[in-house]
């Protein structure tokens, strides 16, 4: 769906903010130049259109043929002072969906629109309430289901992502304009934009773009779980571990070598962070065509994996090998990865400082592994704020090209048309990252993620 925001910001929208269905209260929540004037139609008790911002009124809600509706509670808050810097009226009804539908009816018919997906934060964004990467976190905040990804959506909903950013942009705007200035004086060979300065700035924000950038791994895993695989022999107990991990009957289980042939993924929250488990296929020699492609889907998983959980039945295979079948495993560079002695209760090992004994099946807690869990995704967090979505990472991908590009023409001496032209599109890079430049099909792709109401 694409937005027009320009044509519609004039209507006055209306929705239902909290989640459909039965529910103590539900709210329905009206934005724009009418939104009073549209609850007081609709209204009896006060007058709302005499009310002071930030006041709550009781009062009836009429319904169809002017009957009672509900008795509900009226919040004001006058624009700049709301959400969406519009006027906007916020009404508690009871919760029954009967109730709901009818109201909205009733709202429509008084002169309001129903709103489109994000609409109410699109109309904050538009109105300058908060640059597109705070816009974004309002989505993430409402979709964060663990701490991590909370803290994150919080981290951008402040605005530290956007804000540095903005300013090195502000800066390079300045020089910018300096650059075709001169472009006016060609003919008199004049330099107003100081080029060390120009490319001290540009090293700043490239420097700044590529952390954003470097985090968004970091940021992601946060988000949607820190991808961790359950690598080791056939019958180690690594569909037994997952099995426990998630609290469910996930994986099959069975004493037989090379059950488990394809990956199974499941997530789950430790601890306040939730990891995306892989549980995978036994990895040995084998001539069975399908568990061959078992251990190689099992390999796969091993390069994307933030963190590698070997698991090793000491009485099958030694500490020593075990180590090295770790060692050799071809993860990530700055992949962690830890060394699990399962079966303790029938195949004991003596204590190693490298070594998390447990017995998968035995253990009422499996302590020792959930504490390095825990401790490994604190570590995990990314310092600062980092990219946090696809749409960021591609952005800034583009902001790094283009600013090696200015950094390229000031090295080389290009000119001030191909340095100004160079300038202006890493500017347009970055200024798509925080929603100064936006085109209504990014903002469509953005706002129609959102849900109804928000
Ligand atoms: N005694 C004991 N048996 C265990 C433990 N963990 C797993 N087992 C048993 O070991 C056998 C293999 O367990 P699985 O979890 O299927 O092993 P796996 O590593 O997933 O095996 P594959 O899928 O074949 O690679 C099953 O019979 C389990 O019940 C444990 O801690 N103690
Ligand atoms: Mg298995």
């Amino acid at each position: 769906m694409l937005y027009s925001p320009a044509l519609r910001r004039s209507d006055t929208i209306v929705a239902l903010s909290t989640p459909p269905g039965l529910g103590a209260i539900g709210v329905v929540r009206l934005s724009g130049p009418e939104a009073v004037a549209v609850a007081a139609r609709c209204f009896r008790g006060h007058d709302l259109t005499q009310q002071a911002s930030h006041t709550v009124h009781v009062g009836w809600f009429v319904g169809p043929g002017g009957q009672p509706l509900d008795e509900v509670v009226a919040a004001l808050f006058h624009g700049p002072r709301s959400y969406t810097k519009e006027d906007v009226v916020e009404l508690s009804f009871h919760g029954s969906p009967y109730i709901l539908q009818t109201a909205l009816a009733q709202l429509v018919a008084a002169g309001a629109r129903l709103a489109e997906p994000g609409e109410f934060t699109l109309r904050a964004y538009l109105n300058g309430r908060f640059d597109l990467t705070q816009a974004e976190a309002v989505a993430d905040l409402i979709a964060a289901d663990n701490a991590a990804a909370h803290k994150l959506a919080l981290q951008h909903l402040r605005g530290g992502f956007g804000q540095a950013l903005q300013a090195l942009r502000s800066q390079l705007v300045d020089f910018a304009a300096l650059v075709e200035v001169e472009l006016d004086f060609a003919e008199e060979d004049v330099e107003f934009a100081d080029r060390s300065q120009l490319r001290a700035l540009v090293t700043r924000a490239l420097a700044e773009v590529r952390r954003l950038a470097a985090g968004f791994g970091a940021g992601n895993a946060l988000k949607h779980g820190i991808p961790t695989v359950i690598v080791g022999r056939p019958n180690a107990g690594k569909s037994t571990l997952l099995n426990r991990l998630l609290g469910d009957d996930r994986a099959i289980v069975s004493p037989v070598a090379g059950t488990t042939r394809d990956v199974i993924e499941d997530s789950f929250v430790l601890g306040g962070y939730r990891f995306r488990l892989m549980d995978t296929a036994g990895l040995r020699d084998t001539t069975d065509l399908i568990e061959a492609e078992g251990v190689r889907r099992s390999l796969d998983r091993v390069r994307q994996a933030a963190l590698v959980l070997y698991v090793f039945d000491p009485a099958d295979e030694p500490l020593t090998q075990a180590r090295q079948a770790l060692a050799q495993l071809p993860a990530l560079p700055d992949a962690h990865r830890l060394l699990i002695a399962n079966k303790q209760d029938i195949s004991p090992l003596a204590p190693e400082p490298d070594v998390i004994r447990l017995s998968a099946l035995q253990d009422a807690a499996l302590e020792p592994l959930t504490v390095a869990l825990t401790q490994f995704a604190e570590g995990f967090q990314p310092a600062g704020v980092v990219a946090a979505n696809q749409r960021h990472a591609d952005t800034l991908g583009r902001c790094a090209t283009q600013l090696e590009a200015v950094q390229h023409a000031l090295d080389a001496g290009l000119s001030g048309e191909l340095l100004a032209l160079d300038l202006r599109m890493a500017l347009a890079a970055i200024g798509e990252l925080t929603g100064e430049v936006s085109s209504d099909e990014v903002l469509g792709a953005i706002f129609g993620k959102f849900c109804i109401g928000k």
